[in-house]
């Protein structure tokens, strides 16, 4: 397959770091939320390391918030989630599943709770504020709903604490994984999180003015020099080995949160009323028959633009690769791939064509490492 530049748009939305990142070198671009989000810089291996070892900035704009506000905020939320919120803090986020009446998954939001009538779903790659807009509008729930204009600056790597800290004094560095609180530099309150897709450790900086923004991501690049800052985004490789899961990729509106792993993520012995919870305690009860699991490939490297499909020496299907990388730390391609069942500790190996030539793998435990 080859590469073809993508025309930009009003549609296809651009961020308030564009320019930025554009003059900083950014190589590739996905679409998210119908918004550009980088998906190299150099190239993904030299980036992979270089998040391992450094500090990088990322244009995670299109991380969308959905605002959940009012009366009957926290009720929709709850509705909309199989995990238990009952118990959820103001200062905290959460990672809960959003589900469908017919328990499949919608989205795998971070929930971010910033008061007890104020919300903000923090999205993955699908239109969820029509599905909340109509729960509302059908359950004639007393709630505002919006997409404020936040743009996300993730600063992420194992320098993260050093720079940030630069920035926004020592106490940042007691911010605790998963919990946001409020950071002033130069004169702007900035909404900062300990959070972001990657396994290196870092923040996340939910900015709310665009031109505070384009200063901070500027001042970063500044006081970042002695770390060796760089441009940089999600990684596929590093985020196919610490199992951080993508909707769309993963998993989609097929699967249902069993299937994703996301187990310890729902709730069925509590109280909570949420959508497709009857559905998921059947599905609980009667069982799955395939989930995601790791695999291990025997090749050096791998194109991701569809499904491909594993066999065992019969031509049984074992499953299906959903996204997949060559990983320099495995000297392997490492994938995330939905498995039937039977071979879910499969012990042989299973065939997969790459280039029209047949090549041998493994299954494994999720995450790599
Ligand atoms: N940050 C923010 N918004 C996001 C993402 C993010 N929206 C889209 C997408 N990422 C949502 N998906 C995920 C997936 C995994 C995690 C966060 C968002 C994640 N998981 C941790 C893990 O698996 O180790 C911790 C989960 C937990 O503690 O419950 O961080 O990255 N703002």
């Amino acid at each position: 397959m080859r590469n073809f530049p993508v025309a930009k748009s009003r549609r296809l939305r651009s961020t308030p770091y564009t320019d930025r990142i554009e003059a900083h070198g950014v190589s590739s671009y996905t679409v998210y939320n119908h918004m550009l989000l980088p998906a190299s810089f150099k190239s993904l291996e030299s980036d992979y390391h270089h998040l391992k070892k450094f500090v990088q900035v990322w244009d995670v704009a299109a991380e969308r918030q959905v605002q959940i506000s009012g009366k009957d905020s926290a009720k929709l939320v709850q509705l909309m989630t199989c995990r238990d919120l009952s118990m959820s803090k103001v200062g905290k986020c959460y990672y809960a599943p959003i589900i469908d009446d017919d328990g499949l998954l919608v989205n795998d939001p971070i929930i971010n709770k910033l008061a007890e009538d104020k919300w903000w779903l923090s999205i993955a790659d699908s239109d969820v504020i029509f599905f909340a807009k109509g729960l509302a509008a059908g359950n004639k729930f007393d709630v505002q709903i919006s997409e404020p204009n936040v743009n996300i600056l993730a600063v992420q790597g194992p320098l993260a604490d050093d720079l940030m800290s630069k920035l926004f004094g020592d106490e940042i560095r007691q911010l605790k994984f998963f919990n946001f609180n409020y950071y002033e530099f130069k004169g702007h309150k900035y909404f900062i999180a300990r959070s972001g897709w990657s396994k290196q450790g870092g923040f996340e900086v939910y900015v709310d003015d665009d031109l505070a923004g384009q200063n901070l991501y500027d001042s970063l690049f500044e006081a970042g020099k002695e770390f060796d800052v760089k441009p940089g985004c999600p990684n596929l490789i590093e985020r196919i080995e610490g199992a951080l899961l993508s909707y769309g990729n993963d998993f989609d509106n097929r699967d249902n949160p069993f299937e994703a792993n996301f187990n310890k993520y729902i709730s069925l012995d509590t109280d909570v009323n949420y959508l497709g919870k009857a559905k998921l305690k059947i599905i609980n009860e009667e069982g799955i028959s395939r989930k995601l699991r790791g695999v291990k490939i025997d090749h050096n490297k791998i194109d991701m633009y569809c499904e491909k499909t594993l066999f065992d020496d019969n031509k049984n299907i074992v499953g299906y690769v959903r996204s997949a990388a060559y990983s320099p730390t495995f000297k392997k391609v490492v994938g995330i791939a939905m498995i039937n069942k039977p071979y879910w500790n499969m012990k042989d190996q299973f065939r997969i064509e790459i280039d029209e030539k047949i090549h041998l793998g493994t299954v494994c435990d999720l995450p790599f490492v």
